[in-house]
């Protein structure tokens, strides 16, 4: 009995989510992370440069759209946060609903993007499509604080004097 407790058990994990600039729904927005049993970890509005916002798509720059991107990120404050719970990448990928907000009014009705999204580009929320990109995007905006915490309460490690 216990051992089958056990094998449902699986730590939290991060993702990086961001409400985008413009959006009027940022309060239902943070109502709705809520509800779904996210752990807020961390928040802050930030105003991103073009150099950041640009480094924080790079993986898109070839992509035809990526100038209006770029554009619409840093327009005014996006609302960075750090999302802790099981599962969280893919949790969050699904609260939000596909990219495209008629894709997501048909096949996702009650998703983030089908409810708020105004239209492909300027689509309300992001996240992190894989745990790589969740660490690397979290780093990136809130910097390394907080990686490293030493555990006081583990025992001395033995070394040749002791
Ligand atoms: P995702 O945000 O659902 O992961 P991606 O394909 O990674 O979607 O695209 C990143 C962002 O680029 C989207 O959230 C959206 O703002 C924008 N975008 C994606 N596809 C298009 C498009 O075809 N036209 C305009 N903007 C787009």
């Amino acid at each position: 009995e216990a051992e089958k407790e056990i094998s449902f058990f699986f730590p939290p994990e991060d993702t990086l989510a961001v409400i985008k600039p413009d959006t009027q729904h940022k309060e239902e927005i943070l109502e709705e992370i809520q509800a779904q049993g996210f752990t807020i970890s961390q928040l802050k509005d930030t105003i991103l440069s073009r150099e950041m916002a640009e480094e924080f798509y790079k993986e898109h720059r070839e992509k035809p759209f990526f100038s209006q991107l770029v554009d619409y990120m840093c327009r005014g404050p996006c609302t960075m946060l750090v999302l802790t719970k099981e599962n969280a990448v893919q949790e969050w990928r699904a609260a939000m609903g596909p990219t495209d907000p008629d894709q997501a009014r048909l096949t996702a009705p009650e998703s983030l993007r089908a409810r708020f999204a105004k239209d492909v580009l300027e689509n309300a929320v992001h996240g992190s499509s894989n745990t790589e990109h969740a660490d690397q995007k979290i780093k990136f905006i809130f910097g390394d604080i907080g990686e490293i915490i030493p555990d006081t309460a583990s025992p001395p490690l033995e070394t040749e004097e002791s």
